[in-house]
């Protein structure tokens, strides 16, 4: 049985195989995805048994992200093909030094039909963590209460929840992101924002009275990402406060963002089911959003725990 579940939709990714505009781009690349489904590969590829769940359409893309994530060892046991509702789409076009534009297709999609009633206890049984994200409450109002459900059921069974806002203002505005965001922290355990999103949520600048704000709403951590800045950590503990920072890894030439924060995801995570220090679940954390900013797809670029710690220790592999 997995360890740690995610929930949320992942797509089929095309995009371009040379910078410039999706207008005239006249070949395009498959991929996937999708921001738990890529936490989910981090984690497995960092040595922990993860399960996975979601709605994929019954087609040749559903079938191409099921193969894909069960070939990185992923659990999809609770995989629902639905025949009727197609495997949402999307579209990432890469401009030179630019944050990626992304192109959703995925109103309707397999997964926006999600019913709660589909989510049970016994998914949940011995899992040690459940990792949401925000982006799948501002999928449909379905979704939302799918993202609630599984919260509720998470803690139920004992399990801790760790959430991470990843705000995508494609999908919703600012006022019901946020309502949704300080909902959703209250019943979290960890909270992974990026220091924009620290700002959506509690209206304040700079990291110490973000932090502060989310933990009075109840979680006992908050992790706070701030790009070449590194990480910050907040960490509730006899009644006092500890924060811990951690540098960014140097990189030498940012080819594409997306999907850094996953991977950061997946590293702190990782080690902190480890029971590594705080310190040490940062480094980690830092290191692979590193290391996937260095690839152009959202996931390719997550190492394994051996090629993390090499990054972290700054030892090269040898590879011939
Ligand atoms: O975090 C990376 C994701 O943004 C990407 O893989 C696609 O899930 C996705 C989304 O909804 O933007």
């Amino acid at each position: 049985k997995p360890e740690i579940l995610t929930l949320g939709e992942a797509m089929v990714l095309f995009q371009t195989s040379q910078d410039g505009s999706l207008q005239y781009a006249p070949l395009l690349t498959k991929s996937l995805a999708g921001a738990e489904s890529n936490v989910s590969i981090g984690l497995t590829r960092l040595g922990k048994k993860v399960g996975w769940l979601s709605r994929l359409g019954k087609d040749p893309f559903g079938d191409y992200i099921f193969s894909t994530l069960s070939g990185e060892g992923v659990d999809l046991s609770y995989i629902v093909r639905d025949p009727e509702y197609p495997t949402g789409v999307m579209f990432k076009e890469i401009k030179g030094a630019m944050d990626p534009a992304v192109y959703y297709y995925r109103k309707g999609s397999a997964a926006s039909v999600w019913d709660s009633n589909e989510l049970t206890l016994d998914m949940f049984e011995d899992v040690k963590a459940f990792h949401l994200t925000g982006i799948t409450p501002a999928l449909s109002e379905e979704c939302k209460k799918v993202s609630f459900a599984a919260v509720k059921l998470a803690k139920q069974a004992g399990s801790m929840i760790s959430f991470d806002p990843n705000m995508r203002y494609k999908l919703w505005n600012r006022e019901k992101a946020r309502e949704t965001f300080v909902q959703l922290i209250k019943l979290s355990d960890i909270i992974l924002p990026g220091i924009e999103e620290g700002e959506l949520i509690t209206g304040e600048q700079n990291p110490d009275s973000i932090a502060y704000k989310i933990l009075k709403m109840g979680p006992r951590i908050v992790v706070i990402k701030l790009g070449e800045k590194g990480s910050v950590a907040y960490i509730k503990a006899d009644g006092d406060v500890h924060k811990i920072e951690a540098k960014a890894f140097p990189v030498q030439q940012v080819v594409d963002t997306v999907g850094a924060g996953d991977g950061f995801a997946a590293g702190f995570l990782s080690a902190y089911l480890d029971q590594k220090p705080i310190y040490e679940c940062l480094e980690r954390a830092n290191a692979i959003g590193a290391m996937v900013t260095q690839y152009r797809g959202d996931w390719e670029g997550l190492p394994t725990l051996e090629e993390v710690e090499r990054f972290i220790a700054g030892t090269a592999q040898v590879s011939r």
